[in-house]
């Protein structure tokens, strides 16, 4: 188990002060977000490939969320967001990415005329989604995204019927912040255990998506790790907060060991 750190908390900056801050990093797993201001392209990519050689650093990308909706209702549209998402595969693939995090679909002002329709548009994408992955030869996860928002897919039962009725192997990532807000962290490890292939690490108050630093809120993290131990995850806890993230790195490096 390796602790990590995602990009988001400086997204609000321009993309040199990302390379920047990679290079003074003290971690050697970096989640990389392709989208707003560090928005990837070719030429950031080649940069970033530069930064990861000579740092001995590890990306994992999170594709874009902002506007990006799988489970749209519009054919041309969707297949517009898709092909945007297969752009992140392609620059995951050159930056010899480990995994390409995404989140599920979600429901429109639309949704209630056509019932289960966003439900087995997202189930359609996300095979969309596996079949580009295998190309590219990267690893896709997908997310557990928070109340109160309209994710088609968010908490233990519904992801317990995507799994199932999706009828491929696909990884979870854990956002330990999201499963919070629902108290559904230890169900989310119980239900779906070696099917977790990432951790989103941030705190909050139990109630509302607050991305704050580890330690901060109502998680109690050693409880987190021992269970996440004992079903024997082995891969990156990503350090998702917005803040305090010197602090977030120390308190989980202690939590693991
Ligand atoms: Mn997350």
């Amino acid at each position: 188990m390796e602790v990590g750190l995602s990009m988001l908390h400086c997204l609000g900056e321009p993309f040199p002060n990302l390379c920047r801050r990679l290079e003074e990093a003290e971690v050697k797993f970096v989640e990389l977000v392709d989208d707003g201001w560090h928005r990837l392209n070719q030429e950031r990519v080649e940069q970033l490939d530069e930064i990861s050689s000579s740092k001995g650093l590890t990306y994992t990308v999170h594709a874009p969320f902002a506007n990006i909706n799988i489970a749209a209702p519009a054919e041309d549209l969707r297949a517009f967001m898709l092909q945007r998402l297969e752009k992140t595969l392609a620059f995951a693939a050159a930056l010899d990415c480990q995994l390409v995090v995404f989140h599920p679909g979600w429901r429109t002002g639309i949704s209630d005329f056509y019932p289960n329709l966003d439900w087995k548009i997202n189930i359609n994408s996300v095979h969309k989604l596996l079949e580009k992955s295998r190309d590219y030869g990267v690893r896709i996860a997908i997310e557990n995204c928070p109340e109160p928002y309209g994710f088609v897919v968010k908490n233990v039962a519904q992801f317990s019927r995507f799994f199932k009725e999706l009828g491929e192997d696909i990884g979870l990532v854990l956002d330990v912040g999201h499963s919070n807000i629902g108290r559904e962290t230890d169900t989310f490890i119980k239900t779906f255990g070696k099917r977790i292939a990432h951790i989103h690490a941030h705190d909050n108050d139990g109630k509302h998506d607050l991305h704050w630093g580890v330690g901060d809120g109502t998680i109690d993290w050693q409880q987190f790790v021992t269970n996440i131990k004992t079903m024997g995850f082995n891969e990156i806890i990503m350090i998702e907060s917005y803040s305090n993230i010197k602090k977030s790195i120390e308190t989980l490096r202690d939590a693991i060991t």
